[in-house]
């Protein structure tokens, strides 16, 4: 037994006196890579996720560092290169972090060449502190002779030399060891969501360390270069496109908003079940409900978003396509050459800008709005550092300072703005509540939902007033909708009686003010986020060739279209709606996969 332990100890002691260097480069190479997650991108997740990027910090370093244990010849020349490469890594996304708010990803290496204009701003950028990601190495290089002394002397002491194939042994279990570990963590059967439907870069990051997003990065980047469609697969795709692609046909409505200004307003979590309602005989959402009078009003909106959340609304709306039901659309496909609603009203003399007061790629809506045509996106770095609600910027901050955007926009124009503050998890602050309730009398979170709803209506009605004096509100087409309803466990509350297992949970309201509308209709068909584009496009009298998986709600018969499974529309009135809905969904699928949308007959 005492052997045993003497064996075990010299053999620890032998590891530790052979990979010394190797152990204190990953030691100094996750911390610093914790310290990139706590200073660089900052916590905006939940504090036990951003523990996780720094146990994944750590891991990531011991797995990169691994193959130079079985190293003995040019082993601490080939550690110091190793960390010298991944603080270099870590200086680089360092600066492009400070400069987009993003950290590079493998796809923009072939646009390198931009840096040259980018090379004054970043010369501004650097700061003596980066030198801090390379002080480790520093050391190494200062204290080399004497620590490679003092751990011969011990060898020598312990008669510790020849480690031999027992020693490898041991490295190879330690390094599988934090493989397993890190799988383990991952999740066995999650690896393949991460990287198909998980989140932008910097996200990705703050859960899995900065190694492991460009590890997430690099992978998604292969599997996108070495699939693709034959000729002949993509001919059956622009077929079946020409063959299917429903017109735009006039109506009564059609041309009502000709040459207007079009201001979108998307809301978080606006659920349709509190529109119209009251709770301790108080109105929940007093301007929504007045703008249900005078507007053309669809109580059942349905939402359709797949993994992507908000950011597929955003996509569904602007593009008229379905999303995808494994991944964000935005994140997998931001870069595709989308056909899409600020394209087409840039073409018609618009101009088209997309405000939102959060991080400017989070679902990664720099690039993807940039895609979809928008000319300037407004986020977060571009609003005032107010109060926080939940995410983000307060609305009532955002929205004001967004009716100031909108007026100076080029005219006509075409706006986007989406608000934060009705986000779960509904937090109660002196700003949000404006309810005269009890949230203790409404189970988990409903309290705070009705708050937070709240408040964003009086927000909104502050802004349409702003919009008012800019002489913008008459002369605009606004459209307003929910991006999806909350969820939120079944409740009673004043008029409410909610139920998340009905179709209350799937429909949110859209609310579409014509110019000068003082008026309103309230209209029982059921439309899509798909149909928001063409109806739009109606109202505008704008035509397009481009194909939309969506029609105008106001389109002669739309009010017969069959509601296909729980969810969708499909165009296609056919007595076998499922399957036709099914066969829309796979063509707009693989006009996202495989970016075919400069292909499709226009
Ligand atoms: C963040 C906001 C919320 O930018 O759009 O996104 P969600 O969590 O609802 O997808
Ligand atoms: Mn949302």
């Amino acid at each position: 037994m005492v052997n045993t332990i003497i064996k075990i100890h010299k053999k620890n002691h032998s590891f530790i006196c052979d990979q010394h260097l190797v152990l204190f480069l990953i030691l100094t190479t996750g911390i610093k890579l914790a310290i990139f997650n706590a200073i660089v991108i900052k916590v905006t997740w939940p504090t036990n996720q951003y523990i996780y990027g720094v146990i994944f910090g750590f891991l990531s370093a011991g797995i990169l560092f691994s193959p130079l244990y079985f190293i003995s010849k040019h082993k601490r020349k080939l550690a110091i290169i190793l960390a010298l490469l991944i603080s270099t890594l870590l200086l680089v996304d360092n600066i492009y972090f400070s400069y987009f708010a993003t950290i590079p990803n493998v796809s923009q290496l072939g646009i390198l060449g931009q840096a040259a204009d980018v090379g004054p701003a970043i010369n501004g950028l650097l700061n003596w502190l980066y030198l801090l990601y390379f002080i480790d190495i520093a050391l190494v290089a200062i204290f080399a002779r004497p620590i490679i002394k003092y751990f011969e002397k011990i060898k020598e002491k312990h008669n510790l030399h020849k480690p031999g194939h027992k020693m490898s042994l041991a490295s190879l279990i330690f390094t599988v060891f934090l493989t397993g570990l890190a799988l383990l963590l991952v999740g066995p059967n999650r690896l393949n969501q991460v990287i198909n439907s998980g989140y932008d870069t910097p996200s990705t990051a703050q859960y899995y360390g900065v190694i492991g997003a460009h590890a997430v990065d690099i992978t998604r980047f292969i599997n996108e270069e070495t699939t693709n469609l034959s000729t002949e697969q993509k001919n059956t795709v622009a077929d079946w496109v020409k063959n299917n692609k429903p017109t735009q046909k006039n109506n009564a409505m059609t041309g009502l908003a000709k040459g207007k200004n079009v201001i979108i307003i998307q809301v978080e979590s606006l659920g349709g079940f509190v529109i119209n309602q009251k709770v301790n005989n108080q109105e929940i959402t007093p301007n929504l409900n007045k703008l249900s009078q005078n507007s053309q009003f669809f109580p059942n909106d349905r939402f359709i978003i797949g993994e992507g959340h908000t950011s597929d609304t955003d996509f569904v709306v602007n593009s008229s396509y379905f999303p995808i039901s494994d991944a964000a659309v935005f994140v997998r496909y931001g870069k595709d050459d989308f056909t899409s609603l600020p394209k087409t009203l840039i073409a018609n003399g618009y101009s088209a800008e997309a405000y939102h007061g959060f991080n400017r790629n989070f679902w990664n809506r720099n690039t993807a709005f940039t895609s979809l045509g928008y000319q300037k996106f407004y986020a977060a770095d571009d609003y005032p550092k107010l109060a926080t609600i939940n995410m983000g910027l307060n609305d009532g901050d955002f929205l004001s300072k967004t009716a100031e955007y909108i007026q100076a926009q080029p005219k006509p124009s075409l706006s986007y703005a989406i608000t934060l503050s009705s986000h779960t998890p509904f937090e109660i602050t002196n700003l949000t509540n404006g309810l005269d309730i009890n949230t203790n009398d409404y189970p988990y979170l409903v309290g705070g939902y009705l708050q937070n709803i709240n408040y964003t209506d009086r927000m909104l009605g502050e802004f349409f007033t702003k919009l008012k004096s800019e002489g913008l509100y008459d002369d605009s087409l606004i459209v307003v909708y929910g991006d999806h309803t909350p969820v939120l466990p079944a409740f009673k509350a004043g008029t409410i009686d909610y139920n998340p297992d009905s179709t209350q949970q799937k429909e949110v309201p859209l609310l579409i003010k014509l110019p000068n509308e003082t008026t309103g209709k309230t209209y029982q068909n059921t439309g899509t986020h798909m149909d928001i584009m063409p109806t739009i496009l109606d109202l505008l009298d704008i035509k397009t060739n481009q194909l939309m998986f969506g029609q105008s709600l106001f389109a002669e018969g739309s009010t017969d279209l069959k509601v296909c499974t729980d969810q969708l529309i499909t165009f296609n009135s056919t007595n076998d709606c499922k399957n036709m809905l099914n066969i829309e969904k796979n063509m707009s699928d693989e006009i996202i996969r495989y970016n075919l949308f400069n292909i499709l007959p226009q």
